[in-house]
């Protein structure tokens, strides 16, 4: 039968495009090497959210085990049989003990679980913020992060770098959730809870991380074309490495002579509209300050490796990575586009 034949290859079809997406999730990791998983946290908030997941979980599965162990039961149990009459079952109508109890344990399961995430959430919220505490204002654009630590005086983007802390003397880091157009969310799992950035709203977040590293995530609210690759990159540097950086960030910016022409590009051209390079004249803020674009390890939010050729053809062409991204391709010569990149290379 053609219909029978049709449904098969329908199904191996449907069958390898499952192992497809799959394996796509596996393998299309790009630049990202560690996992955004709520089941690893490093970080009080997540692991108290991971708690209260394993909690939710056994009731739930509790709840599961039950009614899908009855479910089987009765149909094994009651299946038809070669011996049956075939007479329609006696018919029982309106117990009141049954369903008064099957109204108020469901009743009770939900306020106890409403409860203990209300505690939890107002918990985490409330958590009173110590001295040592690291300041970040977080800005979220469409499609890159912002991060601004105003008492460090230093400005930088997509990856933020934050000190390890840990109980003894904690030293956590409290951001300030904003947005620079529509609503964005920000969500590193093995770190806190989701929590949104929205115009006009600041939210707060903080996050205390114990185990030095690389942490991602990614925006969880759809906020455009390009949505998909605003990654989050999260550093979590020893005592060491994070005073480094700091010490490096609020330098301004290199200024080697040997790239004086790319430089030249930079100015004249619109990047320095958008684009800020301490210790310049370029002093926009549509896109993410350069002025330490090599301390990255990626570009465009965590979708390229950092390197000549990607930076290259990123300049030349945004859109050829991030179709709709609100950077324009300025139409550059050959011999411009290798200026900027020699001159934006050396912005350590
Ligand atoms: C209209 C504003 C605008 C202009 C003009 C512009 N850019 Fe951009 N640029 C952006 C935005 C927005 C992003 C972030 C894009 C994203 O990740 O979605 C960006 C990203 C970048 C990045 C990646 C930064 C990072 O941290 O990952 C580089 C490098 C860059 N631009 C260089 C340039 C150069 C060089 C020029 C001039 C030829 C230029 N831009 C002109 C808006 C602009
Ligand atoms: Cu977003």
């Amino acid at each position: 039968m053609p219909w029978q034949w049709l449904w098969k290859t329908r199904n191996a079809i449907f069958a390898a495009a499952l192992l497809a997406f799959c394996c796509g999730i596996v393998f299309a990791q790009g630049p990202q090497a560690a996992t955004p998983s709520i089941f690893t946290p490093a970080s009080t908030p997540a692991t108290e959210i991971n708690n209260l997941s394993y909690f939710v979980l056994e009731i739930t599965g509790g709840i599961f085990l039950v009614v899908g162990g009855l479910l089987v039961y009765v149909i094994i149990r009651y299946r038809a049989r070669d011996t049956d009459d075939n007479r329609e079952p006696a018919q029982i109508y309106g117990s009141n003990q049954v369903e008064l109890a099957w109204t108020v344990i469901p009743v009770l399961i939900v306020v106890v679980l409403f409860l203990t995430t209300a505690r939890m959430i107002f918990a985490i919220q409330d958590a009173p913020k110590p001295k040592a505490a690291l300041d970040v204002t977080t800005v979220a654009h469409q499609f890159w992060w912002e991060y601004r630590y105003p008492a460090l005086g230093v400005v930088a983007a997509n990856e933020l770098h934050v000190p390890l802390s840990n109980t003894q003397d904690p030293k956590p880091t409290y951001m300030k959730l904003l947005s620079a157009d529509v609503d964005h969310s920000y969500w590193v799992p093995q770190l806190s809870g989701k929590v949104d950035l929205i115009p006009n709203h600041p939210n707060e977040l903080w996050i205390d991380p114990m185990r030095a590293g690389l942490y991602v995530g990614q925006c969880a609210q759809f906020c455009g074309a390009q949505h998909a690759k605003m990654l989050l990159r999260v550093y979590v540097d020893t005592p060491d490495q994070f005073a480094a950086w700091v010490k490096n960030q609020q330098q301004d910016g290199v200024q080697d002579p040997s790239v004086a022409a790319g430089r030249r590009v930079f100015e004249t051209q619109a990047c320095m509209n958008c684009h800020a390079v301490r210790g310049t004249a370029a002093t926009g803020r549509f896109g993410p300050d350069l002025t330490h674009l090599m301390s990255r390890d990626t570009l465009a939010s965590g979708i390229l490796h950092n390197n000549k050729e990607n930076l290259r053809q990123w300049i030349k062409n945004p859109d050829s990575f991030k179709p709709g991204s609100l950077m324009p391709a300025m139409q550059l010569s050959d011999d411009q586009l290798d200026q900027l990149t020699a001159y934006l290379s050396t912005l350590k």
